[in-house]
């Protein structure tokens, strides 16, 4: 599928490096470009003589279809269609994202979530062409077709049973990681602009336990975690696990973020970037062999994806050392630092450094303490202990006549449980005394 990018921008340069990324990752081969910076023209938004030139390019060229960077209007891709020639789909940043979120779609919830985007997406634009037909002023309105009111309310039903469904399947997610930290698990969430190198980092952080031996347990755990040189490689959730002895942790890798998403499309994958929000730390990824401006651009894109819903702590994971050297570190280091305090720089292809960043998690993530439990001897009394086996780091068991003793350190939260399960023991010890 060949195509022309189309970009304007209210002053200075036009930079279509991304959007040209957007266009490949979703199979289009991009033929041309034409770019433009002056105020935004309310009926083609480029200038009549832009649209022109554009119109000119995709007749030379052959082109199927127009990807615009721009915001586009009903209107706007109305009057752009009209000038165009005949058959030539007009595409603009968002509806390209939603085509590549729905090509990589796999899972049942990537699914609705990409239907539950599209919805949104139309929702507005139905309800301008309600109220125009209303008026009956203009028939035909914008060439979207005949005026239909139930059409409006048939979206709304749609996007209510989607929610209705998504909802279902956020709080089977959520009893999984609460099943996962009361069992001793620290949830850590790889999070950071789209090819970063999150799934590539996810590798180096997972041990080599195979997937076969969490089956059951861990319904998301995923053999490979793709790692490409294109936007959007990952779309759904991989959680692998990673051996910080003596804690059990489990990583989250997840879909990246990207600048400028309108807000219906960002509500509609929440329930995907839930598993950085609930997670107990978050490693935030920043490919830093990138132009200083792009990284300053990206870093603030991830804070604001992150800054309403987050939760846990964040650490800055500078990506990609390999490709710069020490003096380009320092230099970019010191010009992040507001940004990105206190960063840990990594290779995640080659490995460089991972033991520090292992390091820094275990530090970062709430600290496990020390307890001592005098168990009665029961017929539960061995369940538990072995309990403490699978949860906790166990330091000594001493068994007495009537009684065992057992020394472990375990996060604070497996310590609480663990006290609770002794002390129904010591009732029912008591009870059957
Ligand atoms: N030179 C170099 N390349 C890297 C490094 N880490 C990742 N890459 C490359 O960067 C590209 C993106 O890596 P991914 O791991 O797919 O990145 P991601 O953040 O998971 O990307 P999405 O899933 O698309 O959001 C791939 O081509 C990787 O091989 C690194 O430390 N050094
Ligand atoms: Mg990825």
């Amino acid at each position: 599928m060949k195509a022309v990018i189309a970009k304007r921008v209210d002053s200075g340069v036009p930079d279509t490096e991304e959007i040209r990324d957007l266009a490949a990752a979703a199979g289009y081969d991009v033929v041309g470009e034409v770019t433009q910076s002056r105020t935004a023209d309310a009926a083609l938004q480029l200038g009549e003589g832009k649209a022109n030139e554009l119109a000119e390019l995709v007749g030379q060229t052959g082109a199927t279809a127009v990807i615009f960077d721009n915001r586009l209007g009903p209107y706007q891709t109305y009057n752009l269609g009209q000038l165009l020639p005949e058959g030539v789909s007009v595409i603009d940043r968002f509806t390209l994202i939603l085509e590549i979120f729905g090509q990589r779609a796999q899972t049942r919830k990537a699914q609705l979530q990409v239907e539950l985007a599209e919805l949104r997406y139309e929702l507005p634009r139905a309800e301008a062409k309600t109220s125009l037909a209303k008026r009956e002023e203009h028939p035909g309105f914008m060439g979207l077709g005949e005026y239909d009111e139930s059409r409006e309310q048939d979206i709304k039903d749609q996007i209510s049973r989607i929610n209705d469904e998504l909802e279902r399947i956020e709080q089977t997610e959520e009893q999984r990681r609460q099943r996962r930290r009361d069992s001793g698990f620290d949830l850590v969430a790889l999070a950071g602009y789209t090819n970063a190198g999150k799934s590539t980092l996810l590798r180096q952080l997972a041990d080599d336990l195979t997937v076969e031996e969490n089956e059951g347990l861990h319904a998301d755990l995923d053999p490979t975690a793709e790692s490409e040189d294109n936007l959007f490689t990952t779309l759904g959730t991989t959680t692998r696990r990673a051996d910080i002895h003596p804690r059990d942790v489990l990583v989250t890798d997840t879909v990246g973020f990207i600048s400028d998403l309108p807000h219906w499309l960002v509500e509609s994958f929440k329930s995907t970037l839930d598993s950085v929000y609930r997670a107990d730390l978050v490693l935030l990824v920043v490919d830093i062999s990138e132009p200083i401006e792009d990284i300053h651009e990206k870093l603030v894109t991830c804070h604001d994806t992150l800054y309403e819903r987050n939760e846990a702590p964040i650490v800055t994971v500078l990506n990609k050392i390999d490709r710069i050297d020490d003096d380009e570190l320092d230099e970019k280091r010191a010009a992040l630092s507001a940004l990105a305090p206190n960063p840990v720089p990594i290779s995640a292809r080659d490995g460089t450094n991972i033991a520090a960043l292992l390091d820094r998690i275990d530090r970062e993530l709430p600290e496990w303490e020390q307890e001592r439990l005098v168990l009665p001897m029961t017929d539960e009394t061995m369940s538990l202990v072995s309990w403490l086996h699978d949860n906790t780091n166990i330091e000594d068991v001493t068994y007495g006549d009537e009684d065992v003793l057992v020394s472990f350190e375990a996060r604070p939260a497996v310590i609480s449980q663990a006290r609770s399960r002794a002390s129904e023991l010591q009732t029912a010890a008591a009870e059957s005394a």
